[in-house]
């Protein structure tokens, strides 16, 4: 029988590779973003490969996001695989400059909407004794840089989450995976910088990840046999040496 997976954050970036990803090796998909008319062109495109259902919250609001997931049609009810994607940095400033809109904005979908998905999403796995979770962090939730402060935060939160969730969701037999990217090429600066057209020099000078070499790792954890369980994977472009070092050489 065919897996389900749901994918947060499945409009775009990292969350739609991995749904075009799936789809190509047959797994059902849950897509869940906010924007609707890009949950209906993923679906779209993927319904011919795979069975698609999409659902429309903000992983800030709890009580969306759990109805959401509550009120899946049956054929989806069964959730083999969650990926944690939803998310994003807002702003790059100093701590003593930044703004509390950000803060607040990068605290409440990083990290508290990760754990409103997984609260929805857990006790059937639980139940079923079977599961694997994948959390997307970064390279930010093991180094800071400077400015990156709540950004990183989040996402050295995050990891902490992962390696709590692994220890308590042990006796379950469920597997639970943290993806950690440094650099990729999506709409992620475009939303850090808010539309400001610096966020075009992120990637210029090197080849940053894609968002496709993310999603080739994700299936590679989620597609282990069952006695595997990938517990952490750092992931740079070859230029990123670290959080700070980026050779910008090239073209
Ligand atoms: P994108 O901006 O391309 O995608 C972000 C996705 O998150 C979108 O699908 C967006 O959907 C969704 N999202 C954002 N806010 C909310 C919200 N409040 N409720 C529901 N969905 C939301 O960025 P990436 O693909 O790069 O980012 C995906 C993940 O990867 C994030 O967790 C990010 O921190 C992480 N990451 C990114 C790296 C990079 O360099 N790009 C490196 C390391 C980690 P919509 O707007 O439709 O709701
Ligand atoms: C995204 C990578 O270096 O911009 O998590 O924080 S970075």
């Amino acid at each position: 029988m065919s897996k389900t997976a749901l994918i947060t954050g499945a409009t775009s970036g990292i969350g739609r590779a991995t749904a075009f990803e799936f789809a190509k090796h047959g797994i059902n998909l849950i897509l869940c973003g906010r924007r609707q008319e890009r949950l209906e062109s993923v679906e779209k495109a993927l319904s011919k490969l795979t069975d698609v259902h999409t659902l429309n919250f903000d992983v800030r609001d709890n009580i969306a996001t759990l109805n959401a997931i509550s009120n899946v049609p049956d054929a989806f009810k069964q959730i083999d695989i969650l990926i944690n994607n939803a998310g994003n940095a807002h702003g790059l400033d100093p701590i003593q400059t930044g703004s509390i809109d950000d803060w607040d904005a990068m605290m409440d979908i990083n990290v508290k909407g990760l754990l409103y998905v997984s609260k929805a999403v857990i006790p059937q796995m639980t139940n079923r004794k079977s599961g694997h979770i994948i959390n997307i962090g970064s390279s930010a939730g093991k180094e800071v840089y400077p400015k990156g402060n709540v950004y990183c935060g989040s996402k050295h939160a995050v990891l902490a989450i992962t390696e709590g969730m692994r220890i308590d969701l042990n006796p379950f037999g469920i597997k639970v995976t943290a993806i950690n990217p440094g650099l990729v090429e999506t709409e992620f600066s475009k939303v850090r910088f808010k539309n400001d057209p610096i966020a075009d020099t992120v990637y210029k000078g090197y080849k940053a990840l894609q968002p496709e070499d993310i999603a080739e790792a994700i299936y590679f954890a989620v597609s282990r046999p069952p006695h595997v369980n990938i517990a952490d994977i750092l992931m740079f472009c070859t230029a990123q040496a670290n959080s700070t070092i980026v050779n910008k050489t090239g073209n």
